[in-house]
């Protein structure tokens, strides 16, 4: 199957990432340079060369350990506190449109955790906050023949999915706060997944729908070519990438 034949199950807890090359180090001290002499400083300088990076190497380095804008869309609306809702749809008994006063009313689970993006990216121990999956799925009810979540995003564009299994797991969390606020709009707020155990890409910002559906979807950028299970340290992430 496409996600590289995996079994969709968690794996063993993987390494922590690899270490960066001296090439790569002293690459870094050069822009730095760049960074000093034109007065700019170092991690703006490396922000705006990693934009247009073509190797790729500089997504190896942690950015003082910052996260990383991501969006696959130009803009994206931001959600009045007040009047967002999170639907609960499809292949449960009862469909649900919850508040953020609702979410924030229902247990909430704290994980500290890596972020870490495909690219290679990764934020250390970073606190989230929210609302399990496994609560929000028993709160409707998933009936029988339910297999797979699809989520929304409402930028309009980004999809993504996981088995009702995975979606169990208990590090699996509709997020409601990282890095201890409320999750802000460039991270995707107010509500966001937090897929701890897997690849950054996996936790789809702006969340607006989990459907409740008979089969896996593949999500935004497993439609080119990321594995559907995107575990981290099981794989690279990609199918088709080399092992590097
Ligand atoms: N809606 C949406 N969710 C998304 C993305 C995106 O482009 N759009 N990018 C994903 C990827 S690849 C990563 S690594 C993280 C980045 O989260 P951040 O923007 O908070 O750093 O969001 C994930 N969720
Ligand atoms: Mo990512």
């Amino acid at each position: 199957m496409a996600d590289g034949g995996g079994t969709g199950e968690r794996p063993e807890l993987p390494d922590r990432g690899k270490p960066i090359g001296r090439r790569v180090v002293l690459s870094v001290l050069a822009l730095g340079a760049v960074g000093v002499a034109t007065g700019r400083s170092i991690s703006d300088t490396l922000a705006k060369i990693a934009e247009h990076d073509p190797t790729g190497v500089l997504n190896v380095l942690p950015f003082g350990a910052n996260f990383r804008y991501y969006s696959v869309t130009g803009s994206v609306p931001v959600a009045d506190p007040a009047t967002y809702r999170l639907g609960v749809t499809g292949l449960v008994d009862t469909e649900r449109q919850y508040s953020l006063t609702d979410l924030a009313a229902l247990p909430q689970t704290d994980i500290v955790a890596d972020f870490q993006c495909v690219t290679g990216w990764r934020v250390p121990d970073v606190p989230w906050s929210g609302v399990r999956l496994s609560t929000i799925l028993a709160a409707s009810g998933v009936k029988a023949q339910a297999k797979a979540l699809r989520f929304v995003s409402f930028d309009g564009t980004y999809t993504e999915s996981l088995t009702l299994d995975q979606a169990r797991d208990p590090d699996m969390i509709v997020a409601l706060r990282m890095l201890n606020g409320p999750v802000t709009h460039d991270h995707g707020g107010p509500v966001r997944l937090y897929a701890a155990p897997m690849y950054g890409y996996k936790s789809i910002k702006w969340l607006s729908e989990i459907q409740v559906v008979d089969r896996v979807e593949p999500g935004y950028w497993e439609g080119f070519g990321y594995a559907i299970d995107g575990w981290v340290g099981a794989s690279n992430g990609r199918n088709d990438a080399p092992t590097r």
